[in-house]
């Protein structure tokens, strides 16, 4: 059973990049979000649903598992956290949080496709979704697992490139490499819980997923 006394739950970023975006979306939709006592959940005062206010990483997980019924966070996220079992689904892309994630390297690799960096090393931090392009390129490349600062790994010569994730450019820009490959596209995306929230509450999150739905179009 996936919600506790009676209430949907809803995963959102609690501080970063969709942090705002996402409670504009939700309140948007027409919730009326109240900070409740503690810093973790929000509560909204028109319906029974709570905001689960958490890191980014964690909203894929807590969605599949039924802790929550939706959760909102970034396909990246969601696509490097996929594993054999259960995983949340996606209802629809939000127009939101849009970014690359992109190998890129140093001018001084001499760079003619993906094939050069066959026997190299390269630093990221969504390791499963690059050792997927790089098979698919039939690239055999190491991967370095770095959770932040990947765009140092080469000027420390920790690694040859870097696949990372690009939205304005500037950091790729200031450190002095050049983006090649496009790996994966992104955006924030809502997700649901294929389990299904308790009986009582199925009408209630089909019109708020119709409500999203109707914010995302008219902003489209
Ligand atoms: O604390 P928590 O774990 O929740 O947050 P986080 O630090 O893991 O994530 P956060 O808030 O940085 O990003 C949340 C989501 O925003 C990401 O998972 C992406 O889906 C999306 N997003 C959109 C981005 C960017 N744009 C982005 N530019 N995430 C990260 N970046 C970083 C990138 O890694 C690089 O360091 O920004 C830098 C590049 O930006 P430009 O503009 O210089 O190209
Ligand atoms: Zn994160």
């Amino acid at each position: 059973m996936s919600t506790v006394q009676g209430r949907l739950r809803i995963a959102v970023q609690k501080s970063g990049r969709l942090a705002d975006r996402s409670l504009d979306l939700v309140r948007d939709a027409g919730l009326r979000v109240i900070k409740g006592n503690n810093d973790l959940l929000y509560r909204v005062e028109n319906y029974p649903i709570d905001l689960l206010r958490v890191r980014d990483d964690d909203i894929p997980t807590f969605v599949a598992d039924g802790v929550c019924d939706l959760g909102i966070v970034g396909e990246n996220v969601l696509e490097e956290g996929k594993n054999g079992g259960t995983n949340a689904e996606v209802v629809m892309p939000l127009g939101f949080g849009r970014c690359t994630l992109k190998l890129a390297v140093p001018p001084t690799l001499d760079y003619a496709g993906p094939a050069s960096l066959d026997g190299k090393r390269i630093a990221t931090s969504y390791p499963r979704i690059l050792r997927r392009y790089l098979d698919q390129q039939g690239v055999a490349a190491d991967i370095v697992v770095m959770r932040g600062a990947v765009e140092v790994a080469p000027r420390l010569k920790l690694a040859s490139a870097i696949c990372d994730l690009v939205s304005t450019g500037a950091t790729l820009e200031a450190n002095g490499l050049d983006a090649k490959e496009t790996v994966f596209e992104s955006q924030a995306v809502l997700i649901r819980s294929p389990s299904g929230p308790e009986p009582a509450l199925a009408h209630l999150l089909e019109s708020i997923v119709e409500r999203i739905s109707g914010v995302v179009s008219s902003q489209g």
